[in-house]
């Protein structure tokens, strides 16, 4: 293995992060949004590098592109590295991309080296990972691990447009989803590069973050259901405000998190007001809420005590509500031997790493229900992400690239 083999190209990695990050960027942020034509965009342009990293791609019937490098022996199961280009609205240029890239990154600089692993090798870009579309996230990688459940099949988007259709625009099948499933043994391992969205490394100074594990996700469809009415003429007594108790639900959702400390975070990140006029009493209105804890225990006792809440309110306020809970993502730990192969490229970059756990959800939370999977992170300034103003310095980017090369190696070695 020359040392020229094991270096990546930063500023290619660079560039390339740059240009995916042209496509579907608008003043407000990137707008890749699951299926969209720019994520279809963005898809054409990962392809176009794999294809020149001398990969063969296939999409799967669940719509993820799947590039493969042939190892040399055919016998052992292939070696996956992985993330996902679509963004949320608004989103960022690195939140996925890099992980995508890092990995075309790392697949260029064997190629151009002719060093070809033991191991299959594979890229994998997941559909839909961040779940705006439909509102169920990890569609892609939960179907290759077989969690998709029955809701994931007649999801229906904001639009009115059904996944079938949606995943046909990306050359998927929804009548043949389940083919996209693949079994424990088929893959040898997964290993994602990613952005870590926190501010715990950057506050920290430490270039790598091995994770520990990934958080569990409780999310529901709160829907306060009072009665329309005239804001001037209904006397306060008298009225069914949906917008009044549903702001008192917001409150206590962010109780859960802070003075309750049952969850370590909880938010209301959407909400819809009927019919949203100025001099009228709130009819209805529907809340999106999430919890997240690494404790799926946690989470547990903070839909109770959300439930007994909403009961309360709901009294108080002359209103009825109703939670429909949407999604129950449990947490995932990362394997010790993968989180022992991130500490051992860190220190063969020469680089100092810290381990941590994810407060995100990724991919790799469904790739472990298949395979053993580990986790990467560099920094997030600030912390910002799911924003146009989340950021990676390059030197950060070209660490996380070479790390995930470091792992790869290792892994083809020993796996
Ligand atoms: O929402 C998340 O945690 C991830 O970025 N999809
Ligand atoms: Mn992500
Ligand atoms: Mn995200």
């Amino acid at each position: 293995m020359t040392t020229a083999s094991s270096t990546i190209n930063a500023g290619r990695l660079n560039r390339t992060l740059a240009e995916l990050g042209r496509i579907g960027e608008t003043p407000g942020g990137m707008m890749r949004l699951a299926y969209s034509p720019y994520d279809l965009q963005g898809r054409e342009y990962a392809m176009g590098l794999m294809r020149q990293a001398g990969m063969e791609i296939r999409v799967d019937p669940a719509g993820n592109v799947i590039a493969r490098k042939a190892g040399t022996d055919p016998n052992l199961p292939a070696i996956a590295l992985g993330s996902h280009t679509d963004t949320v609205p608004n989103g960022g240029k690195y939140d996925g991309a890099l992980g995508v890239l890092g990995a075309i990154e790392v697949a260029q600089t064997l190629a151009e080296n002719g060093h070809v692993l033991r191991h299959p090798l594979e890229i994998i870009i997941f559909t839909n990972e961040e779940g705006t579309r439909f509102h169920r996230w990890l569609l892609g990688s939960r179907a290759m691990a077989g969690l998709l459940e029955p809701e994931d099949y007649d999801a229906v988007d904001d639009e009115g447009v059904s996944l079938e259709r949606r995943l046909s625009d990306v050359g998927g099948d929804l009548s043949r989803i389940d083919q996209a499933r693949r079994f424990p043994g088929e893959l040898a391992a997964y290993f994602e590069l990613h952005i870590e969205q926190g501010p715990t490394l950057h506050r920290a100074g430490t270039p790598l973050g091995a994770v520990t594990g990934i958080t569990g996700r409780y999310v529901f469809k709160v829907e306060v259901q009072g009665t329309a009415n005239h804001a001037g003429t209904t006397p306060m007594p008298d009225r069914h405000d949906a917008l009044a108790a549903a702001s008192h639900l917001v409150l206590a959702t962010q109780r859960l998190a802070t003075d309750a400390e049952i969850c370590r975070v909880a938010t209301v990140g959407n909400i819809q007001v009927t019919p949203n006029a100025v001099n009228v009493v709130p009819g209805e209105v529907t809340l999106g809420v999430e919890f997240r804890d690494v404790d799926t225990n946690a989470l547990s006792a903070a839909e109770t005590t959300l439930r007994r809440d909403a009961a309360e309110i709901a009294d108080a306020n002359r209103v009825s509500v109703n939670i429909t809970q949407v999604e129950a993502a449990r947490a995932v730990p990362m394997p010790a031997r993968m989180q022992g192969l991130v500490a051992e490229a860190a220190d063969q970059a020469g680089l100092a790493w810290e381990s941590l756990p994810s407060g995100a959800g990724h991919d790799a939370q469904a790739m472990a229900a298949i395979t053993e999977s580990g986790m990467v992170f560099v920094p997030s300034v600030e912390g910002i992400s799911h924003s146009p103003h989340e950021f990676t310095p390059p030197a950060d980017c070209a660490n996380g690239a070479q790390a995930l090369l470091n792992i790869l190696l290792m892994a083809d070695a020993r796996l």
